[in-house]
C-alpha cells in the first residue's frame, strides 16, 4: 500500500500533484499530512523525506521524493499515469518538465493560497509572459488533443502537474482565453478538487511567510478560510 505525505491543502502546491493524480486515477493510498510549522522550518518534514520535502512517497519500505520522480515510480505499474501513445506521451511529458522546472515568475507572484482571492498590485512583464505561455501551452494542448483534458480524454499526470495553477488563476483572477479558462474551470470541478479545496478552507494554520508574501503583492478581496 502506498503512504503519500503531503502538507497543508491551502499552501502546499506541490503536494497536489500528487494527491489529485491518485485521486483521478483511483490508486489507493494512505494520506498523512504533516503540517507546516508556520515559522519556514522543515525540520519536522526530515523525519520522513530525504530532502525534507513533500510531497513524499512510501511504497511499504521504499520512499520516492520529489513529485516528477514520484510520477515516474507511478507510472512504472499504473499504465494510465501517461498517454498511451508515444509522441502524446512525449508531449505531456515536455508540458509538465516545464511546469516542474519552470514559471518561476507564477511561482513567486501568485504563490497557491487556495482559500483566498488577491487583487495583484502589478502584473509584471515576467509574470505576464509566464501567463501568456500558459494559456498558449493549455490551449495547444486542447486543441492538439481534443480536450477536455490537455492530451485528451483522460486526466493525466499533465493535468495533475497544472492542478495547482488552476487554484491560483482562481485566486488571482488571471485572464486567459476561452478554452484555457474553460480547461481551468474543468480542473476546478473535479471532485477530488473539490475536496481538496474544501478540506483546504477548513484548515486554520496560517504560514506567516506564506500570507506575509500574498498581502504584499496584492490586496486580498476574500479569505474564505475557517478562522
Ligand atoms: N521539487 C520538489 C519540490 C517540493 C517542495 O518544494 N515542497 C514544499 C511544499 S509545497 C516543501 O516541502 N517545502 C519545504 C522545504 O523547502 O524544505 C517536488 O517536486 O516535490
Amino acid at each position: 500500500m502506498y503512504t503519500l505525505f503531503i502538507a497543508n491543502k491551502n499552501y502546499s502546491s506541490w503536494s497536489l500533484r500528487l494527491w489529485v493524480l491518485m485521486h483521478e486515477l483511483e490508486i489507493p493510498f494512505v494520506e498523512e499530512i504533516v503540517l507546516f510549522d508556520g515559522m519556514n522550518n522543515f525540520e519536522n518534514f526530515r523525519k520522513f523525506a530525504p530532502n525534507a520535502k513533500v510531497p513524499c512517497l512510501y511504497d511499504d519500505q521504499e520512499v520516492v521524493w520529489d513529485s516528477l520522480a514520484i510520477c515516474e515510480y507511478l507510472a512504472e505499474d499504473h499504465v494510465n499515469v501517461w498517454p498511451r501513445e508515444k509522441t502524446v506521451r512525449a508531449w505531456a511529458r515536455s508540458a509538465a518538465a516545464e511546469m516542474h522546472s519552470g514559471f518561476p515568475a507564477l511561482r513567486n507572484s501568485c504563490g497557491m493560497n487556495v482559500g483566498l482571492r488577491v487583487e495583484l498590485n502589478e502584473i509584471s512583464q515576467a509574470l505576464q509572459a509566464d501567463i501568456d505561455r500558459l494559456n498558449e501551452l493549455w490551449c495547444e494542448g486542447l486543441s492538439k488533443f481534443g480536450g477536455p483534458f490537455l492530451t485528451g480524454a483522460q486526466f493525466t499526470a499533465v493535468d495533475a502537474f497544472y492542478a495547482p495553477v488552476a487554484f491560483r488563476v482562481q485566486t488571482f483572477g488571471l485572464a486567459l482565453d476561452p478554452p484555457a479558462q474553460a480547461y481551468c474551470d474543468n480542473l476546478l470541478s473535479l471532485d477530488s478538487m473539490q475536496q481538496w479545496y474544501a478540506e483546504g478552507l477548513l484548515e486554520t494554520m496560517r504560514e506567516t511567510a506564506s500570507e506575509i508574501e500574498i498581502s504584499s503583492n496584492g490586496k486580498v478581496t476574500a479569505d474564505y478560510r475557517q478562522l
